[in-house]
């Protein structure tokens, strides 16, 4: 018996670049696998490395299937995202909170049925931290936008201290990082 999630989903790797390699951006971005139930889910996370085991500058993407885990994305481009980064490599227990990121994401849990926000989840693993994301459709609505924040920020294990912010698509693109101004924060 397979129980079915919400929406169709699909797991993207960015592999690390190779030294002096050109559009790496595009070429290391990957699609995995697909997959819409729960059993499919768990099979897929038994199979894969975990953020742990990653190489720096690897990134796993899990987004709505149709959706590229881009800025440029049709669907993506006047969103935004919520990201935290976790500075304390060896302490922060990053593979349960990727796989709890990624429960969040499939089990629709930070967003109220009518919201239509979520549009995939990230993480980061850098030299200094690893960043987990929370990618939404648009990044206007205040309110439904803290609303999720918030969430995200339980499902994350953070305390009242710790900041989550948030900061659009289209300022990162624009700075070529993903350190721009915070619109909101949590
Ligand atoms: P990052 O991986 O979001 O954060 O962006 P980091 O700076 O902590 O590593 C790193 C770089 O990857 C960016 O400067 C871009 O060159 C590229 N990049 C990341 N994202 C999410 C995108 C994207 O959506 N589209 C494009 N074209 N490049 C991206």
């Amino acid at each position: 018996v397979k129980h079915p999630l919400m929406n169709h989903w699909s797991l993207w790797f960015t592999k690390p670049p190779t030294p002096g390699q050109k559009d790496a951006w595009a070429h290391n971005l990957k699609e995995v696998i697909s997959f819409d139930s729960v059993e499919e889910f768990w099979g897929v996370w038994n199979n894969i490395p975990k953020p742990s085991e990653l190489a720096v500058k690897s990134d796993y993407h899990l987004f709505k299937a149709g959706v590229r885990p881009e800025w440029e994305d049709q669907q993506n481009k006047i969103g935004g995202k919520w990201a935290y980064q976790f500075k304390d490599k060896r302490a922060v227990p990053i593979d349960e909170l990727w796989l709890h990121s990624m429960l969040a994401a499939i089990g629709e849990t930070v967003e109220k049925d009518d919201d239509k926000e979520i549009m995939g989840v990230v993480l980061n693993c850098r030299k200094g931290f690893y960043r987990i994301s929370l990618w939404t459709r648009t990044c206007q609505n205040k309110a439904t936008l803290v609303d999720i924040g918030k969430k995200f920020k339980q499902v994350l294990g953070l305390s009242e201290k710790d900041i989550l912010e948030f900061n659009s698509h289209a300022d990162s693109a624009h700075s070529g990082t993903s350190r721009a101004r915070s619109l909101l924060t949590v």
